[in-house]
Protein backbone atom coordinates (compact mmCIF):
# COMPACT_ATOMS: atom_id res chain seq x y z
CA UNK A 1 0.00 0.00 0.00
CA UNK A 2 1.52 3.34 -1.24
CA UNK A 3 -0.59 5.93 1.17
CA UNK A 4 1.29 7.82 3.17
CA UNK A 5 1.56 6.74 6.69
CA UNK A 6 -0.54 3.87 6.09
CA UNK A 7 1.11 0.53 6.02
CA UNK A 8 -0.30 -2.99 5.73
CA UNK A 9 1.05 -5.61 8.92
CA UNK A 10 0.38 -9.30 10.19
CA UNK A 11 -0.33 -9.75 13.83
CA UNK A 12 -0.52 -13.80 14.67
CA UNK A 13 -3.39 -14.64 12.03
CA UNK A 14 -4.59 -11.43 10.83
CA UNK A 15 -3.75 -8.53 8.51
CA UNK A 16 -4.32 -5.06 9.99
CA UNK A 17 -3.23 -1.60 9.25
CA UNK A 18 -1.22 0.47 11.00
CA UNK A 19 -1.53 4.05 11.03
CA UNK A 20 1.19 6.65 11.48
CA UNK A 21 0.66 10.06 11.21
CA UNK A 22 1.87 13.02 12.80
CA UNK A 23 -1.21 13.82 14.28
CA UNK A 24 -1.98 10.18 15.56
CA UNK A 25 -1.10 6.33 15.99
CA UNK A 26 -4.20 3.44 14.91
CA UNK A 27 -4.14 0.14 14.52
CA UNK A 28 -6.93 -1.11 12.60
CA UNK A 29 -8.23 -4.79 11.63
CA UNK A 30 -9.26 -5.72 8.79
CA UNK A 31 -11.28 -8.61 10.31
CA UNK A 32 -13.96 -6.94 11.78
CA UNK A 33 -12.64 -3.57 9.95
CA UNK A 34 -12.22 -3.04 13.96
CA UNK A 35 -10.28 0.06 15.11
CA UNK A 36 -8.00 -1.66 17.88
CA UNK A 37 -5.78 1.46 18.82
CA UNK A 38 -5.95 5.14 18.05
CA UNK A 39 -3.54 7.73 20.18
CA UNK A 40 -3.71 11.17 19.09
CA UNK A 41 0.39 12.41 19.31
CA UNK A 42 1.10 13.58 22.77
CA UNK A 43 -1.78 11.97 24.35
CA UNK A 44 -2.10 8.94 25.97
CA UNK A 45 -4.23 6.45 24.59
CA UNK A 46 -7.88 7.16 23.84
CA UNK A 47 -8.81 3.67 22.62
CA UNK A 48 -7.90 0.91 24.69
CA UNK A 49 -6.99 -2.82 23.34
CA UNK A 50 -6.68 -5.79 26.05
CA UNK A 51 -3.23 -6.68 26.93
CA UNK A 52 -4.84 -10.59 26.32
CA UNK A 53 -6.15 -9.43 22.61
CA UNK A 54 -5.59 -12.40 20.57
CA UNK A 55 -5.66 -12.02 16.24
CA UNK A 56 -7.51 -15.31 15.20
CA UNK A 57 -9.17 -15.66 12.09
CA UNK A 58 -12.83 -15.63 12.90
CA UNK A 59 -12.27 -14.63 16.71
CA UNK A 60 -13.79 -11.13 17.98
CA UNK A 61 -10.85 -9.25 19.26
CA UNK A 62 -11.15 -7.85 22.87
CA UNK A 63 -10.81 -3.92 22.52
CA UNK A 64 -11.07 -1.84 20.30
CA UNK A 65 -14.11 -0.08 18.47
CA UNK A 66 -16.13 -3.49 17.20
CA UNK A 67 -18.94 -3.03 14.91
CA UNK A 68 -22.07 -4.32 16.51
CA UNK A 69 -24.26 -4.83 13.26
CA UNK A 70 -27.62 -6.25 12.58
CA UNK A 71 -28.23 -6.53 16.50
CA UNK A 72 -26.60 -5.92 19.28
CA UNK A 73 -26.33 -8.11 22.87
CA UNK A 74 -27.86 -10.78 22.42
CA UNK A 75 -30.52 -11.28 19.50
CA UNK A 76 -32.88 -12.84 21.83
CA UNK A 77 -33.16 -9.29 24.09
CA UNK A 78 -33.58 -7.56 20.38
CA UNK A 79 -37.79 -6.37 19.74
CA UNK A 80 -39.45 -8.80 17.89
CA UNK A 81 -38.72 -6.16 15.00
CA UNK A 82 -35.54 -7.03 14.95
CA UNK A 83 -35.35 -11.02 15.41
CA UNK A 84 -37.73 -11.15 12.98
CA UNK A 85 -35.21 -11.01 10.35
CA UNK A 86 -33.18 -13.28 11.62
CA UNK A 87 -32.40 -17.09 11.41
CA UNK A 88 -33.61 -19.40 14.46
CA UNK A 89 -31.30 -20.97 17.04
CA UNK A 90 -28.24 -19.81 18.00
CA UNK A 91 -26.64 -16.37 17.63
CA UNK A 92 -23.60 -14.99 18.45
CA UNK A 93 -23.16 -11.60 20.81
CA UNK A 94 -22.95 -8.42 18.82
CA UNK A 95 -24.36 -9.56 15.26
CA UNK A 96 -22.29 -10.95 12.29
CA UNK A 97 -19.62 -8.55 11.11
CA UNK A 98 -17.39 -8.10 13.93
CA UNK A 99 -15.48 -11.55 13.41
CA UNK A 100 -15.51 -11.56 9.75
CA UNK A 101 -13.12 -10.00 6.78
CA UNK A 102 -14.03 -6.54 5.28
CA UNK A 103 -12.52 -5.01 2.13
CA UNK A 104 -10.27 -1.80 2.25
CA UNK A 105 -12.35 -0.25 -0.56
CA UNK A 106 -10.77 3.54 -0.66
CA UNK A 107 -7.83 5.00 1.36
CA UNK A 108 -6.23 8.36 1.63
CA UNK A 109 -4.16 10.86 3.58
CA UNK A 110 -3.15 14.39 3.63
CA UNK A 111 -1.45 16.75 6.66
CA UNK A 112 -4.49 16.96 8.63
CA UNK A 113 -5.71 13.22 8.98
CA UNK A 114 -5.88 9.21 7.40
CA UNK A 115 -9.41 8.84 5.37
CA UNK A 116 -10.01 4.61 5.45
CA UNK A 117 -13.15 2.85 3.69
CA UNK A 118 -14.51 -0.42 4.44
CA UNK A 119 -17.19 -2.07 3.05
CA UNK A 120 -18.16 -5.60 3.92
CA UNK A 121 -17.76 -8.09 1.17
CA UNK A 122 -21.49 -9.05 0.69
CA UNK A 123 -24.68 -7.92 0.81
CA UNK A 124 -26.61 -11.62 0.77
CA UNK A 125 -26.88 -12.77 4.44
CA UNK A 126 -28.94 -15.40 6.31
CA UNK A 127 -32.07 -15.97 5.46
CA UNK A 128 -34.79 -14.60 6.45
CA UNK A 129 -32.32 -11.27 6.44
CA UNK A 130 -33.07 -9.20 2.78
CA UNK A 131 -30.44 -9.81 0.56
CA UNK A 132 -28.92 -6.07 -0.67
CA UNK A 133 -28.25 -4.28 2.25
CA UNK A 134 -24.77 -3.20 1.85
CA UNK A 135 -22.50 -2.13 4.85
CA UNK A 136 -19.18 -0.05 4.96
CA UNK A 137 -17.75 1.97 7.36
CA UNK A 138 -15.65 5.41 7.12
CA UNK A 139 -12.70 6.27 8.91
CA UNK A 140 -11.48 9.56 9.77
CA UNK A 141 -8.16 9.35 11.96
CA UNK A 142 -6.33 12.55 12.95
CA UNK A 143 -6.22 14.99 16.11
CA UNK A 144 -9.53 13.70 16.65
CA UNK A 145 -11.31 10.00 15.64
CA UNK A 146 -14.58 9.97 13.21
CA UNK A 147 -16.00 7.09 11.97
CA UNK A 148 -19.38 6.54 10.40
CA UNK A 149 -21.00 3.39 9.73
CA UNK A 150 -23.68 3.38 6.83
CA UNK A 151 -26.27 0.74 6.48
CA UNK A 152 -27.54 1.13 2.79
CA UNK A 153 -30.91 -0.81 2.57
CA UNK A 154 -31.19 -1.97 -2.04
CA UNK A 155 -32.97 -4.34 -0.91
CA UNK A 156 -37.33 -4.25 -1.66
CA UNK A 157 -38.15 -4.49 1.64
CA UNK A 158 -38.21 -2.54 5.10
CA UNK A 159 -35.35 -3.81 7.48
CA UNK A 160 -34.97 -3.29 11.18
CA UNK A 161 -31.84 -3.56 12.87
CA UNK A 162 -29.89 -3.04 15.88
CA UNK A 163 -26.41 -1.66 15.69
CA UNK A 164 -23.27 -0.02 18.06
CA UNK A 165 -20.11 0.89 17.80
CA UNK A 166 -18.95 -0.40 20.81
CA UNK A 167 -15.80 1.86 22.08
CA UNK A 168 -13.70 0.57 24.42
CA UNK A 169 -12.02 3.83 26.21
CA UNK A 170 -8.68 4.07 27.64
CA UNK A 171 -8.92 5.56 31.18
CA UNK A 172 -6.00 6.41 33.85
CA UNK A 173 -8.13 4.33 36.73
CA UNK A 174 -11.77 3.29 37.23
CA UNK A 175 -11.62 5.53 40.29
CA UNK A 176 -10.38 8.42 38.65
CA UNK A 177 -13.93 9.02 35.66
CA UNK A 178 -17.35 10.31 35.73
CA UNK A 179 -19.76 9.41 32.91
CA UNK A 180 -20.94 13.08 31.79
CA UNK A 181 -24.13 14.23 29.83
CA UNK A 182 -26.05 11.11 31.40
CA UNK A 183 -27.74 12.52 34.55
CA UNK A 184 -31.32 12.57 34.03
CA UNK A 185 -31.26 9.73 31.25
CA UNK A 186 -33.48 6.54 31.32
CA UNK A 187 -31.42 3.52 31.32
CA UNK A 188 -32.00 0.20 31.17
CA UNK A 189 -30.43 -1.79 33.84
CA UNK A 190 -29.36 -4.84 32.07
CA UNK A 191 -27.91 -6.29 35.69
CA UNK A 192 -31.28 -5.00 37.44
CA UNK A 193 -33.59 -7.38 35.49
CA UNK A 194 -33.96 -4.91 32.49
CA UNK A 195 -35.76 -2.53 35.02
CA UNK A 196 -35.56 1.56 33.75
CA UNK A 197 -34.15 3.52 35.97
CA UNK A 198 -32.28 7.27 35.94
CA UNK A 199 -29.61 9.42 38.10
CA UNK A 200 -29.28 12.78 38.55
CA UNK A 201 -25.40 12.70 39.19
CA UNK A 202 -22.61 11.86 37.06
CA UNK A 203 -21.37 8.35 36.30
CA UNK A 204 -19.00 7.16 38.95
CA UNK A 205 -17.59 3.61 38.75
CA UNK A 206 -17.78 1.46 41.87
CA UNK A 207 -19.20 -1.92 40.53
CA UNK A 208 -20.06 -3.96 37.38
CA UNK A 209 -21.91 -1.14 34.95
CA UNK A 210 -23.93 -2.26 32.00
CA UNK A 211 -26.81 0.21 31.15
CA UNK A 212 -28.34 0.94 27.84
CA UNK A 213 -29.43 4.69 27.82
CA UNK A 214 -32.22 5.64 25.88
CA UNK A 215 -32.61 9.19 23.99
CA UNK A 216 -28.76 9.94 24.33
CA UNK A 217 -27.90 13.58 24.18
CA UNK A 218 -25.44 13.83 21.06
CA UNK A 219 -22.61 14.60 23.46
CA UNK A 220 -21.29 12.42 26.07
CA UNK A 221 -17.74 12.72 28.26
CA UNK A 222 -15.87 10.77 30.22
CA UNK A 223 -13.83 13.16 32.38
CA UNK A 224 -10.56 11.76 33.57
CA UNK A 225 -9.02 13.68 37.06
CA UNK A 226 -5.39 11.58 37.14
CA UNK A 227 -4.72 12.48 32.94
CA UNK A 228 -6.48 15.58 33.48
CA UNK A 229 -8.44 15.18 29.75
CA UNK A 230 -12.55 15.03 29.19
CA UNK A 231 -12.64 12.00 25.83
CA UNK A 232 -15.76 13.85 24.21
CA UNK A 233 -17.61 11.43 21.98
CA UNK A 234 -19.88 12.82 19.50
CA UNK A 235 -22.98 10.58 18.33
CA UNK A 236 -25.68 12.65 16.12
CA UNK A 237 -27.63 9.77 15.23
CA UNK A 238 -27.27 7.21 18.41
CA UNK A 239 -30.26 6.98 19.94
CA UNK A 240 -28.89 5.04 22.52
CA UNK A 241 -25.15 4.11 24.42
CA UNK A 242 -24.51 1.33 26.63
CA UNK A 243 -22.34 2.28 29.50
CA UNK A 244 -20.51 -1.21 30.70
CA UNK A 245 -17.86 -2.36 32.67
CA UNK A 246 -17.46 -5.73 34.19
CA UNK A 247 -15.64 -4.43 37.26
CA UNK A 248 -14.31 -7.31 39.52
CA UNK A 249 -16.06 -10.80 38.61
CA UNK A 250 -16.83 -10.77 35.77
CA UNK A 251 -13.54 -9.42 34.63
CA UNK A 252 -12.39 -12.89 35.98
CA UNK A 253 -14.78 -14.77 33.74
CA UNK A 254 -13.69 -12.99 30.16
CA UNK A 255 -11.73 -14.00 27.38
CA UNK A 256 -9.04 -11.71 26.54
CA UNK A 257 -9.05 -10.17 29.88
CA UNK A 258 -6.60 -9.40 32.37
CA UNK A 259 -8.58 -9.44 36.22
CA UNK A 260 -7.28 -5.64 36.13
CA UNK A 261 -8.18 -4.92 33.06
CA UNK A 262 -11.30 -3.46 34.48
CA UNK A 263 -9.04 -0.41 35.82
CA UNK A 264 -8.34 0.84 32.74
CA UNK A 265 -11.46 0.80 30.51
CA UNK A 266 -14.41 1.76 30.06
CA UNK A 267 -17.17 0.97 27.47
CA UNK A 268 -18.87 3.99 25.63
CA UNK A 269 -21.33 2.33 23.04
CA UNK A 270 -23.17 4.79 20.54
CA UNK A 271 -25.94 2.69 18.79
CA UNK A 272 -29.32 2.53 18.08
CA UNK A 273 -30.64 -0.43 20.41
CA UNK A 274 -32.68 -2.25 22.69
CA UNK A 275 -36.15 -0.10 22.24
CA UNK A 276 -34.54 2.41 19.71
CA UNK A 277 -33.83 -0.02 17.06
CA UNK A 278 -33.68 1.52 13.32
CA UNK A 279 -35.78 1.30 10.69
CA UNK A 280 -34.69 1.60 7.46
CA UNK A 281 -36.81 1.71 4.45
CA UNK A 282 -36.13 -0.29 1.14
CA UNK A 283 -33.56 2.25 -1.37
CA UNK A 284 -32.47 4.04 1.66
CA UNK A 285 -29.41 4.25 4.11
CA UNK A 286 -28.76 5.12 7.95
CA UNK A 287 -25.93 6.43 9.20
CA UNK A 288 -24.22 5.67 12.36
CA UNK A 289 -21.69 8.16 13.56
CA UNK A 290 -19.23 8.92 16.42
CA UNK A 291 -16.39 11.75 16.49
CA UNK A 292 -13.93 10.89 19.30
CA UNK A 293 -12.07 13.85 20.52
CA UNK A 294 -10.27 15.33 23.75
CA UNK A 295 -10.89 18.25 25.82
CA UNK A 296 -9.05 19.39 28.74
CA UNK A 297 -10.09 19.92 32.02
CA UNK A 298 -12.83 22.87 32.13
O1 LIG B 1 -21.00 -3.80 26.46
C1 LIG B 1 -22.21 -4.42 26.59
C2 LIG B 1 -22.03 -5.92 26.49
O2 LIG B 1 -23.16 -6.50 25.93
C3 LIG B 1 -21.75 -6.47 27.88
O3 LIG B 1 -22.88 -7.07 28.44
C4 LIG B 1 -20.61 -7.46 27.64
O4 LIG B 1 -21.12 -8.71 27.26
C5 LIG B 1 -19.87 -6.75 26.52
O5 LIG B 1 -20.91 -6.29 25.66
C6 LIG B 1 -18.81 -7.56 25.85
O6 LIG B 1 -19.38 -8.45 24.96
P1 LIG B 1 -18.39 -9.48 24.19
O7 LIG B 1 -19.27 -10.36 23.39
O8 LIG B 1 -17.48 -8.61 23.33
O9 LIG B 1 -17.59 -10.17 25.27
Amino acid sequence: MDINYVTLCQIDELMCLRVDHPQAKALIALQGAQLLEYTPTGEQPVIWLSELAEFKKGKSIRGGIPICWPWFGDARKNPESVQKHLPKGALPAHGWVRDKPWLLEWAASDEERVHLRFRFPTNIWPAPFPNGVELSVEMRIGTTLQMCLTTNNQSDQTVNFSQALHSYFAISDVGSVQIGNLEGVTYIDTLDDWQENSSDTPLAIGEEVDRIYVDTPKVITIADSRWQRTIQLTSPDAKSAVVWNPWIEKSKRLGQFADDAYERMVCVESGNTANKSLLLREQAAGHLRINVGLRCPD
